[in-house]
C-alpha cells in the first residue's frame, strides 16, 4: 500500500531507502510484543518539485492521539530556542497586543506560551490530547484537533485572520499539506506571515542523520521543495533561518507574494542547495551508501562490547531511536534498557525491538560501561548535565554523523 506519485505534484516519486516493514516511532508498549503495526517505510525523491517523501505514512490518528508520547518540554535547549523564537517573532512582526496568533501542533505549549505571556490572542491547536492537556493547564487556548482547511475556516470566521501562523517540527508530519496551505492562505492577513521550522534536508543528507526518518516525518524540506509548494498558494518564503535544532533545521518565513521585501539570504540558500545537488536524485545514493556503513559499524561494535561483558545501555528513548534500532536490528541482547525522563515512556518497551525503556531517575545507579546516545540532537545539553557521572570511567557512543566513541 504505497503510493507511487508525489504528494505535493502527482509526479512519479524515485525510491532512494528502502528501510522495511517498521512499527509506529512512538508505539512504545507496556509489555515486549512481536506483534507491533508494521508499515513499509520507503523514502522517495520528486525529481519535478523536489519533495523528499514517505511513499507510505500510517493514518494520523495511529501516531497522534490520547496518549502521544512525545512532550515537547522535556528539554531546557528547546526552551529557550522557543523563548529567542517569540522575541524575534514580536520584534520583527508584531504590530499590537490585539494581534492573532495561530500555533499548528502546538504539545504543551513550548513556543504559544510565550506569546500568551506578552499578552497577545493565542490559539494553540494540539489534536494529540495528553499533550494538550499540559497546554491548556498553563491557561492557553487550545483546540484539540488537527489542523486543516475547515478548522482554519472555523477560526477564520469565529477570531478573524491571523497576524502570525506558526509550526514547528509538524508541518512535515503532515501528508495533506494541500490542505493545511489552503487553510493557511484563507486564515493569514496580508500583511501576515507563516513561520514554521523543521529538519532540513541539507543537514540530514551532510550528517546522514537518516533517523530523522521515521513515520511521522512524511516530508523532509528543502527550501527549493518548500518554494514549489508555497508557489501553489500564492505564498513565497520571505526569509530563511538555518536553526542548530533537531540536529540540523530550517526555519521558513513564508507571506502573500508581494506582500514583504525578500531578504537575499533566500536565493543564497537555494543556489546552495543546487550546488550541493539537493535537486538531483543521484545525490542521495551517497546517503543511503553512508546509512548502510553506519549500520554495519555500530551493531559490529555493539556486538563487541556485549562480547566483551560490558554494560551498554541508551539514553533518550526519541522517535528516532524506533528507526536506528529496527533498521539496524539493535535489541535488548545488545541494548540493556534505555533511561528516559518522560513519565509515560517509563516501564515500557520499545517500539519492534522491546528494548525496555526506564525511569531517567535510575540511570546514574546503573553503573554502565558504555551509554548510546540516542537523544544526539541534545548532545550538548546532555553531556553538560551528565559530565561528571560519564567522567567516572564511562564513554559515550554516537553514530551521528558517524559511529565513534567519547
Ligand atoms: P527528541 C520528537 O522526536 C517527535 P524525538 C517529533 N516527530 C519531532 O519531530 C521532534 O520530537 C520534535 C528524552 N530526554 O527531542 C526526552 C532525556 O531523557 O530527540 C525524549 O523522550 N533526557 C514530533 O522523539 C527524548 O529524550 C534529556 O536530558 O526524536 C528526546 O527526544 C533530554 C534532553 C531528553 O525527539
Ligand atoms: N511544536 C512542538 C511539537 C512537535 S510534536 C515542538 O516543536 O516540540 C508534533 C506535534 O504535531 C504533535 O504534538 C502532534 O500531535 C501535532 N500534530 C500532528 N498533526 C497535526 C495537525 N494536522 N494539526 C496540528 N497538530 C498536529
Amino acid at each position: 500500500m504505497t503510493n507511487k506519485n508525489c504528494l505535493i505534484c502527482n509526479y512519479k516519486i524515485k525510491v532512494f531507502v528502502d528501510f522495511g516493514m517498521m512499527p509506529i516511532a512512538n508505539a512504545f508498549t507496556k509489555k515486549p510484543t512481536t506483534n507491533n503495526y508494521l508499515f513499509d517505510m520507503k523514502t522517495g525523491f520528486c525529481p519535478k518539485c523536489k519533495m523528499v517523501q514517505l511513499l507510505y505514512q500510517p493514518p494520523k490518528e495511529m501516531m497522534f492521539h490520547d496518549n502521544y508520547a512525545f512532550y515537547s518540554s522535556t528539554s531546557k535547549s528547546m526552551i529557550t530556542h522557543f523563548e529567542n523564537l517569540s522575541i524575534e517573532v514580536e520584534k520583527n512582526y508584531l504590530e499590537s497586543k490585539k494581534d492573532l496568533i495561530v500555533e499548528i501542533g502546538s504539545n504543551d505549549g513550548i513556543l504559544i506560551q510565550n506569546f500568551k505571556k506578552k499578552g497577545y490572542q493565542c490559539i494553540g491547536v494540539e489534536p494529540s490530547k495528553n499533550v494538550a492537556e499540559v497546554s491548556k493547564k498553563k491557561g492557553i487556548n487550545t483546540i484539540n484537533s488537527f489542523f486543516d482547511l475547515n478548522l482554519a475556516n472555523k477560526i477564520l470566521s469565529t477570531q478573524g485572520k491571523a497576524k502570525i501562523i506558526l509550526s514547528a517540527n509538524v508541518l512535515c508530519h503532515i501528508p495533506y499539506i494541500h490542505s493545511i496551505f489552503e487553510g493557511i492562505k484563507n486564515l493569514l492577513s496580508d500583511k501576515g506571515v507563516y513561520i514554521f521550522e523543521d529538519p532540513y534536508l541539507g543537514d540530514v543528507l551532510d550528517k546522514t542523520s537518516f533517523d530523522q526518518i521515521y513515520d511521522e516525518h512524511v516530508f523532509l524540506f528543502s527550501a527549493l521543495s518548500v518554494s514549489y509548494l508555497a508557489k501553489l498558494y500564492d505564498l513565497e518564503i520571505i526569509d530563511l533561518s538555518p536553526q542548530v535544532t533537531h540536529g540540523g533545521s530550517m526555519r521558513y518565513t513564508l507571506a502573500k507574494i508581494g506582500s514583504f521585501t525578500k531578504n537575499k539570504i533566500v536565493d543564497t540558500i537555494i543556489s546552495n542547495e543546487k550546488k550541493i545537488g539537493l535537486d538531483q536524485y543521484l545525490s542521495f545514493n551517497k546517503f543511503s551508501e553512508n546509512i548502510d556503513s553506519i549500520g554495519k559499524e555500530l551493531f559490529t561494535l555493539l556486538s563487541k562490547l556485549k562480547k566483551q561483558g560490558k554494560k551498554v545501555v541508551g539514553y533518550g528513548a526519541t522517535s528516532k531511536s524506533t528507526t536506528v534500532n529496527n533498521y539496524f536490528k539493535i535489541n535488548s541482547d545488545l541494548i540493556d534498557c534505555i533511561y528516559d525522563t518522560t513519565p509515560i515512556k517509563q516501564n515500557t518497551y520499545t517500539p519492534g525491538t522491546n528494548i525496555p525503556v526506564l525511569s531517567y531517575s535510575n540511570f546514574h545507579k546503573s553503573n554502565p560501561d558504555y551509554v548510546l546516545l540516542y537523544a544526539w540532537n541534545h548532545k550538548d545539553e546532555i553531556i553538560k548535565k551528565e559530565k561528571k557521572f560519564m567522567a567516572e570511567n564511562r564513554k559515550w557512543i554516537t553514530y551521528i554523523p558517524k559511529v565513534e566513541i567519547f
